[in-house]
């Protein structure tokens, strides 16, 4: 881990303010790094102060009035390389990530490959900014639209998906002319820092002006900064519901734009039709994958009654073959959550199901002993509930999935429904009238709906996001990147009279 903190340059003590090569002296409190791997200190990192945040909104300002002049397939190009550079360090960044979040190696190689393709898409969209063209009702006249640069797109990412969800939204930024200011989760600060040096020496090397990627590490105070901030037109924010709705608030009283892209609740359908053994997989990587703390992790079986006692043997079975432990030894399936408050709430989440009358078909519990000295290694547990409990509508992150009965599919898609967030759901099934059903308007009402398919593991090429309490952004791919421009209508008149719409007379 040494060698790969020098070759990002983050070994000791760091600043978490920069404005690109530019790495400003922080005025903030420290932050340290701890691996909930082995509970060690990784490093620390100096938060910003305000005059530091202040120092990082004028270079971004002024880097912007450059950008936005470059053709958006320079800038591609751009991205193209960077998209290259992490390629190179693909293994380095994904064994960072792995260590400082505690997700599998396999998991951290996956996420920096998500960098990787969302770059890829990223060039091609720089070539493809389009809008469409009207007839007008005018003669003479030609109508038609074009999407501009936004400006400052402020990014708050979680710990969760430390770098990828960055990515997702500043290669799109980028292409489009913006430039970014991202507050990285303070639990994840190092792999935040070693991406900015990645993205630094790629745009040095190009000229891109400094400011167009802006590193601002701190804890709440700097994403309440950023969203009551009028020169930040974009806040892009992925975390909790309680974070979302507070981004949300602040943004719109300034009736600024916000993304939001929060929790999820996420439920499959387990059908009378499915194929139980190809099920069983999807169901337990959704469920234990990333220990339960993707925003796509499966919360919710819903499992018809003819095969319920059949899948929950398997499910059983499977989860007895579970190896937990160090994320970076390949042999294991679950590695730690990513700190202390996060056991406990997993342990509370555990209690309030039992008091609520909640079974355990497999136990949790916080695991000791060798291997497990961090104290964040806990095990996935099993709960037959009822969907109306309150710890089952809330969001626990962690890898507990609750069991539900249903009987016919109606009352599965209500179930399945019936909770305040929006973001994935899937049904396993081989009927297609029920996995019809499950896609149409009547059926999941989720920004993601599978079919044979678990919850987790999103392609980048789709759009990202969900409904209700889940926030209603969209980030990565299909068309998200409107959210990153301002869409302009231009209507040119060529004639030699200037007739008014809707048939005006008014003569002079
Ligand atoms: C998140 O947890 O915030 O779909 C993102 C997935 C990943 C992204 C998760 N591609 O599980």
């Amino acid at each position: 881990m040494e060698q790969i903190l020098q070759q990002f340059g983050i070994a000791g003590t760091n600043s978490g303010v920069s404005t690109g090569s530019n790495i400003l002296k922080a005025g903030g409190s420290e932050i340290v790094s701890f691996s909930p791997v082995d509970g060690r200190e990784i490093a620390k990192v100096t938060a910003a102060s305000r005059d530091n945040y202040e120092e990082v909104v004028k270079t971004a300002q002024s880097a912007f009035e450059a950008w936005r002049l470059w053709p958006a397939p320079r800038r591609g190009e751009v991205v193209r390389q960077l998209g290259e550079a992490l390629r190179a360090d693909k293994e380095a960044l994904g064994r960072l990530v792995s260590y400082e979040m505690g997700k599998s190696l396999q998991e951290g190689y996956g996420e920096v490959q998500e960098m990787i393709d969302i770059c890829d898409f990223a060039v091609g969209l720089s070539r493809q900014l389009h809008g469409l063209t009207m007839h007008s009702e005018r003669p003479g006249h030609r109508m038609y639209e074009q999407w501009h640069p936004l400006g400052i797109v402020g990014i708050i990412s979680a710990f969760n998906f430390p770098v990828a969800v960055w990515s997702w939204n500043s290669m799109l930024a980028w292409v489009c002319g913006d430039v970014c200011i991202w507050k990285p989760s303070e639990k994840t600060p190092l792999t935040a820092l070693a991406c900015q040096h990645i993205a630094a020496k790629v745009f040095a090397a190009n000229g891109v002006p400094e400011g167009v990627s802006c590193l601002v590490t701190g804890d709440r105070a700097v994403g309440e900064w950023m969203s009551a901030d009028g020169r930040v037109p974009l806040v892009s924010a992925t975390g909790s519901t309680r974070m979302g709705k507070a981004v949300g608030a602040a943004v719109g009283a300034r009736l600024g734009r916000a993304l939001l892209e929060l929790g999820g609740n996420n439920a499959i359908i387990i059908s009378k039709d499915a194929d139980l053994d190809m099920s069983l997989i999807g169901c337990v990587f959704g469920a234990v994958g990333t220990a339960g703390q993707r925003c796509t992790s499966t919360r919710r079986l819903i499992i018809h009654d003819s095969v319920y006692d059949a899948f929950k043997a398997k499910l059983v079975s499977a989860y007895k073959q579970l190896r937990i432990g160090d994320p970076l030894d390949e042999q294991n399936h679950v590695g730690p959550l990513i700190d202390k408050d996060a056991v406990q709430a997993y342990l509370k989440a555990i209690e309030a199901c039992k008091q609520e009358g909640g079974t355990f078909a497999v136990e949790g519990g916080v695991l000791e002993g060798t291997g497990y000295e961090s104290g964040c290694y806990v095990k996935p547990a099993i709960a037959e509930v009822k969907n109306d409990f309150k710890i089952v509508q809330h969001e626990t992150f962690a890898p507990i999935l609750y069991l539900i009965r249903y009987s016919d599919l109606d009352e599965a898609i209500a179930l399945q429904n019936g909770v305040p967030q929006g973001l994935s759901s899937a049904i396993m099934t081989l009927n297609l009238r029920e996995a019809e059903q499950f896609l149409s308007q009547a059926g999941s009402d989720c920004g993601i709906a599978n079919v044979n398919i678990g919850t987790s593991g999103a392609e980048i090429g789709g759009a990202f996001g969900g409904e209700k309490e889940t926030g209603g952004g969209r980030e990565s791919g299909s068309d998200a990147w409107r959210a990153y421009m301002r869409r302009q209508t231009n209507t040119i008149n060529y004639s030699t009279k200037l007739p008014l719409a809707q048939g005006i007379k008014f003569d002079l």
